[in-house]
């Protein structure tokens, strides 16, 4: 996947109204959006549909997929056929789970990105000692693209270690949560932002900045 100016708008906002206005102030320096359940449970998945017809933009379903091989199968189907571009699937549910995403997705021409470790501080306890085995994993599973945090740069380092430097890594945890565009994007191909942009009194202001901090 190709990240314009290597930021990714985490549109977690539940109003149409407000969707759009924040659409129409950064895509002008953005061309991948990432959607979650906070907009998609509020304004249906057509939500999806609609701001692919709207707008020139790839879309990231994060959808965190960690089903069994079956319903997984299910749901990355239906994503895709919504419209977007690629999914984010959990890799903790095993081989078979992420395998029936990855066919999936292949088989609609679309992408899966395997999460490795989150970004959050609970993180730590359950994920962390794993994530380097579930980075691992992708890589013999053929996966390309995986999620790996922009708050903790050592584990970021380290999956991308694992990882290889041919593979497509997208950071969450930019802004908000304390992450650093310009460290993260040493090891990750795209950071993700999603409060700092979208609620910021000046969107559009907050995105250029963010830009402007990665180029000094
Ligand atoms: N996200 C994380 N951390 C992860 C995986 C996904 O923050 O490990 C998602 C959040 O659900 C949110 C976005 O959609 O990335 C980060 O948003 P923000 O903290 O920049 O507002």
């Amino acid at each position: 996947m190709n990240v314009k100016n290597q930021i990714i708008l985490a549109l977690d906002v539940e109003e149409k109204n407000k969707a759009y206005e924040i659409l129409d102030q950064t895509t002008e320096y953005l061309d991948t959006i990432k959607i979650g359940y906070p907009i998609t449970l509020a304004l249906g998945p057509s939500i999806i549909t609609s701001i692919k017809e709207e707008y020139d933009v790839k879309i990231i379903a994060d959808f965190k997929v960690a089903d069994i091989d079956a319903t997984n199968e299910k749901i990355v189907k239906t994503t895709l056929n919504y419209g977007a571009d690629a999914i984010i699937v959990h890799g903790f549910t095993g081989e078979d789970s992420v395998l029936a995403c990855k066919n999936m997705a292949e088989k609609l021409d679309k992408e899966i990105f395997l999460l490795t470790e989150m970004s959050h501080p609970g993180a730590d306890k359950f994920l962390k000692p794993v994530s380097l085995d579930i980075a691992q994993m992708g890589v013999d599973l053929g996966i390309k693209n995986y999620v790996a945090p922009a708050t903790k740069i050592d584990r970021l380092k380290k999956i991308r270690e694992v990882v290889g430097k041919d593979s497509f890594i997208i950071s969450p945890g930019v802004g908000f949560q304390g992450g650093n565009a310009k460290d993260t994007l040493q090891y990750s191909n795209a950071a993700i932002v999603g409060r700092s942009i979208y609620n910021a009194s000046n969107p559009k202001k907050a995105l250029e900045e963010i830009i402007e901090s990665i180029k000094v």
